[in-house]
This record gives structure tokens, sequence and C-alpha cells, in this order.
């Protein structure tokens, strides 16, 4: 069915009506990814929410910040998710993971998820702070006493990351799950994952999320397969059994891969974090400029001959080189010599990516159109999503190329026009995807309209 063409908004009137979505999916000290499929904070929607948010309240962004790490767990890590009280429709649920019972490690409240996602958070704490100061030394001291009382918290996740996440020192991320790279079903996994076997006596609990989106129709082809959810949860009944406890984790897994998507936003954050603890004379700030050149190396180091980042499986050793847009990770944390920074630059605008013919906006997909992989529905193996082409103006802004970030900007405002804020976008067709009105969407759209 053709579904009518909505007016294209200006970029203030976007900017308003994002705004008006946040605030809706607004519940007091937490803003839910989205309403129906996602009830609950998530710890990578969060920062880019705080993000957004800076630009309407520097106090509300905050505490979207303070609720996320006063669910930290002891060792220091932020969970996935942070679980509100009174929705019980998201699987897989506080009594699946049994985080309390089952680790010392975890808060004793809020309940919360057993894994992690990409580390972006002081990315977000570093534009609340610019925020702050474009408002006025009144608010800038405020957010700056805010910072300073997280500050212990922010320093614990990110040693609990170089620690815990890279024990060889590689400068590279460790995951346990699809689900903490947050591109979940993104063809870069499909090898590790094939090694993934559910045990024959092993019973999936039902399905929440196609369901929630049977309201905006065409579910089931656009979010991962029943076979990948099969996986997904037995990964979690591995990490129930591995107690949580990240030495063991490591030894007993079927899925144990180097993120390098993740592991670039943790070397950026970290040098975001470093210049916040220049600014406000914070300690630990060698220690976050030692985890940006550490993690900066890392990623430099899996970049091929065609100049695109590489993940690695840690099970088997296997360099997986799918062409997805973690390819790009260099472009986020930086240190590329001028020559591989453009060549990687030139990859993004060809015809392999945005330059493609058939796109509907000139905008990253999330795996490449010219890869067998390509799924143009189907959530992280085709669709556009914006928070990640955030990401990458973001970074191309921060390394030289303010001409390509500008040429992404004006697409993205283009997509996000539309004012529906869907959680992704189909490359070819530019039909709205997913859940909506998405939170982390949302917030992209009024940072970038402002
Ligand atoms: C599992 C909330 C999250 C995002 C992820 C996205 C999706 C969850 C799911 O939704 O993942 O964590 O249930 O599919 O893949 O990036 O953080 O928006």
């Amino acid at each position: 069915v053709a579904r009518p063409q909505p007016r294209a908004l200006t970029n203030v009137e976007t900017a308003a009506r994002a705004a008006y979505a946040l605030r809706g999916n607004d519940r007091g000290r937490l803003t839910v990814a989205a309403p129906g499929l996602y009830p609950h904070m998530w710890s990578w929607d969060a920062a880019f929410i705080a993000i957004g948010l800076a630009r309407l309240s520097t106090d509300r962004a905050l505490t979207e910040l303070e609720t996320l790490l006063s669910a930290q767990w002891r060792n220091g890590k932020i969970p996935h998710i942070v679980f509100s009280d009174g929705d019980a429709s998201y699987e897989p649920g506080p009594k699946r993971w049994a985080c309390g019972e089952i680790s010392a490690d975890a808060p004793g409240g809020p309940a919360t998820s057993g894994l992690m996602q990409p580390p972006i958070h002081g990315i977000a704490v570093r534009r609340v702070l610019d925020s702050a100061r474009r408002a006025g030394p009144v608010e800038r001291r405020a957010a700056a006493d805010r910072i300073r009382a997280l500050w212990p918290r922010l320093l614990a996740w990110h040693r609990y990351l170089a620690e815990y996440r890279d024990p060889d020192r590689r400068g590279l991320l460790t995951i346990y799950h699809g689900w903490e790279s947050g591109l979940d079903n993104s063809p870069r996994w499909d090898v590790p994952y094939a090694a993934v076997v559910p045990a024959k006596a092993f019973v999936p609990f039902r399905r929440a999320d196609v369901h929630a989106l049977d309201s905006v129709g065409g579910a089931a082809a656009q979010r991962p397969t029943d076979g990948d959810y099969a996986r997904y949860q037995w990964l979690i009944e591995e990490l129930r059994q591995a107690r949580y406890d990240d030495a063991r984790a490591r030894e007993t897994l079927s899925f144990l891969v180097a993120d390098v998507f993740a592991s670039a936003i943790f070397a950026a954050a970290a040098g975001e974090l470093a210049s916040v603890a220049d600014e406000l004379a914070l300690p630990g700030g060698d220690e976050l400029i030692a985890q940006a050149e550490r993690f900066r190396r890392g990623v430099a180091s899996t970049i091929g001959d065609d100049g695109f980042a590489t993940d690695l499986d840690l099970r088997t050793g296997r360099v997986l080189r799918t062409k997805t847009i973690a390819g790009f990770a260099p472009l986020l944390c930086g240190g590329l010599s001028e020559s591989r920074r453009r060549g990687l630059v030139n990859a993004l605008f060809s015809p392999d990516w945005c330059g493609h013919p058939g796109l509907a906006v000139a905008l990253p997909p999330s795996t490449s159109p010219s890869s067998p992989a390509f799924d143009p529905a189907r959530y992280w193996r085709g669709p556009q999503w914006p928070p990640m082409t955030w990401l990458l103006i973001w970074g191309l802004e921060r390394s030289g190329e303010p001409e390509a970030a500008a040429v992404l900007r004006a697409s993205a405002l283009d997509q996000l026009s539309d004012g529906l804020f869907a959680e992704y976008y189909h490359p070819f067709t530019g039909e709205p995807l997913g859940a909506r009105p998405q939170s982390w969407t949302a917030a992209v759209a009024l940072d970038l309209a402002l």
C-alpha cells in the first residue's frame, strides 16, 4: 500500500517536532528508547538522547546520564538495558537476565541486563558541557558540578573496558554478544554466530519485538530472523552460566569477537573525557589519553589493504571483512594518515556506499549494497540508521573533513525532515521502518537541525 508522502519540514520544524517526540518518550528520569518496542533505557541510546536533550536543557540531559550511571555494576560496567518499572512486555526482561541473583557485581537496583553497549557516553558528556558553556556561566557551573559528581563512575566505566574487555591489550574491545555491538544482526557477525549452537533442550522465549511492530506492519521481514533470535537467547544462557563473570565468559562463550567500531567509539570517547578532565581539573586525564591512544592504534592495526577496518573473531583468529558501516571506524577516532583518510572518505561517497545510484537519500546504508549480505529492509543488514550517520558526521567534522561532513549533514536533515523519527530507513525507497518515534533518531535530528 502506497503511503502518503509527508510534507518535508524545515530544520526548525524538524527540531520542534523532535523535541516533542522526546518529550513524549520521557518518563521523568529516563527517556524510553521507543514506545511499544523498547519501553526501557538503552545505554548507547541514552547517550545519543543526552546529546539531543543538551540542545534543549543541559539539566535534563544530565539527568539522563545520571539515571544510566546509577545502574552501573560494581565492576564498572554500564549495562546495556536499565529496566523501567511497570512494563514487562520486552523480552528478555529482568527475570530472564536475573543479574541480581546471579552476580555480586550487579547493582541492588534498578534491574538491568548483563551486557554492555558501545561506550559513546564520554562524547555525550563533552557535548553537554559545551552546550552548558554556550548557555552561560550559571548553567555551566551547574553542569560542571554534576559532571564532577559523575566522574568516578565515568572513570570506572572506562577502566572496566580497558581492563576486562581488552585483557590482551590489543587496543580492541571484546564483545560477548552481537547486542553488545549495538549492530545486532549485522552480517559482520554471521561467521561467529554460525558457531553459536543452542543446546537441544533449550527452549527460546517468546519474541516480543515482532508483535510490538505489528501496528506499523512488515515486522518480520525487517527484524532479525527466528534463527538469529535462538542464538541471541542461547548466548544469554551461556552468560548466565558464566555468572556474568568476564574471565569465565572469555573462556566459555561460543561468541567472542573484537569489535572495531565499538573500539573506535571508545578511543573517541576517551579523548573527549580527557578534554573534560583538563577543563574541569578532574583526575584521570593521563589515563584517558593513554586509552585513546591505545585504542586508536588498535583500530588502525585492523585496517586491510582496501583501507577498511575489520573485526576479529577471537575464537578462530579469523579476520571479518564483510563490508558494513563498521569498516569506517577509523573516521570516528582519527589517527589516519591524510592519504588513508582521503581514501576512506572517497570510499564513503563511492557507488558502493553513499554514491549508489539506487539510494533515496545519499547516506551510508548499514551494509554496502554491493555486498552479497545486503538486505535493504532487514535491520542492520542494509537500512540507514540516523545515529550512525550522526557519528560519521561528528567524526568527519573533527578529523579535518568539513566538506564531507556538510554533505552528509544536508542529506541527514533531508531524511529526517519527514518528522517521523523512525528507527531505520529503507535505503532505496526512503520508507521509514521499525519503531517510531525512536528517541535516538529524534535526538540526532534535534542536534543536527539546530
Ligand atoms: C537489543 C534500542 C536498541 C539499540 C540497538 C538496536 C536494538 C535491541 C533489540 O534496539 O537492539 O539490544 O531488542 O533489538 O539494535 O542498537 O540500542 O534502541
